[in-house]
């Protein structure tokens, strides 16, 4: 146990959780990526609903949605943590794990603010269906990332998360890795995707994607009718053009949308305190 608001702590412990041999590609990082990225995506800013406060998944309403299977392997990951240092809210850990393991993989440091709560507040609870669906296209991409009041400058950076990970037949339907090291962040994923050949295949499912082979490589890589929507887009197409071409460009515009996303329905006062609540508060920076 730590002392409340030891963020640093807590940090060091997710740190050493990171390295999972038996687990994909050695790594837990990937998957406590796209946990905090599900946990905020469903927001609604309209109707200020959804968004990581309350770590609804732990609940079948929002964790039964179809597009979260899988994330049970990254709470499992976080449980350890979440006993040793109690005093931290889920939804604070879920979010600060993805900010710590995207730098211990090489990316840029994203800003984070404590002070979430576990509350389930059942008037802010999100339908299902509000994460983006992997088949579609752009209009689809926006329709969603719109919702949440993102521009079409940070969808494309913020896909620049696909550099991470696998998808795996058994959770999504679609299967492989993006890149070559998919455990490392860059920026790699935009290189590819202008710079190689992508052929749709049809997988043993039915699920269609798209494939890269190459005899040099281990494995096929593998692209989403959703990340190559984004190539020929007359408005997200120049963001991929930029970012394949400049690294630090990405890393400073990734760093800035997922930090807005981490943030989406949480309200602070002036001193980044979260109004009404009674949780601990803090940050980390390191
Ligand atoms: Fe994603 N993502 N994502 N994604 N995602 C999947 C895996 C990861 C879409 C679909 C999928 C973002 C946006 C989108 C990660 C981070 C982000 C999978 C495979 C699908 C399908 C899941 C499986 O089978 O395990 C779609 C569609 C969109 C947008 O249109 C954004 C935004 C982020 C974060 C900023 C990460 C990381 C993974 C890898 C997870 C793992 O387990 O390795």
């Amino acid at each position: 146990m730590s002392k409340p608001g030891d963020f640093e702590a807590v940090a060091a412990d997710i740190k050493k959780l990171l390295h999972q041999p038996e687990y994909d590609d050695g790594s837990a990082g990937p998957v406590l990526v796209r946990l905090a990225w599900h946990s905020a995506g469903t927001y609604c800013a309209e109707t200020d609903t959804g968004g990581s406060n309350g770590a609804g998944m732990r609940y079948e309403a929002e964790g039964g949605d179809e597009a979260n299977a899988g994330l049970q392997h990254a709470r499992v990951f976080l449980e350890p943590v979440k006993e040793k240092h109690s005093w931290i809210s889920y939804a604070d850990l879920w979010t600060l794990a993805a900010v710590v393991a995207l730098k211990e993989m090489g990316g840029p440091q994203i800003k984070w603010l404590a002070g979430r709560t576990d509350y389930v507040d059942d008037s802010k609870l999100p339908p299902r269906g509000r994460l983006p669906d992997g088949a579609q296209g752009a209009d689809h991409i926006r329709f969603i990332f719109y919702r949440m009041g993102f521009t079409d400058q940070e969808i494309v950076a913020l896909s620049g998360a696909h550099n991470l990970g696998r998808m795996h037949m058994d959770r999504s339907g679609f299967h492989g890795p993006w890149v070559p090291n998919p455990t490392r962040f860059s920026n790699t994923y935009f290189k590819i995707m202008t710079d190689y050949d992508w052929k749709e295949k049809t997988l043993e499912n039915g699920v269609k994607q798209f494939v890269y082979v190459d005899e040099d490589l281990d494995e096929e890589l593998a692209m989403l009718p959703t990340d190559l929507a984004l190539v020929k887009d007359e408005s997200f197409g120049p963001w991929v053009q930029k970012y394949a071409k400049d690294k630090d460009l990405f890393f400073d515009h990734f760093a800035k949308a997922f930090g807005k996303l981490l943030e989406l329905g949480i309200q602070r006062d002036a001193n980044g305190n979260i109004k009404n609540t009674d949780n601990v508060k803090g940050g980390y920076h390191a």
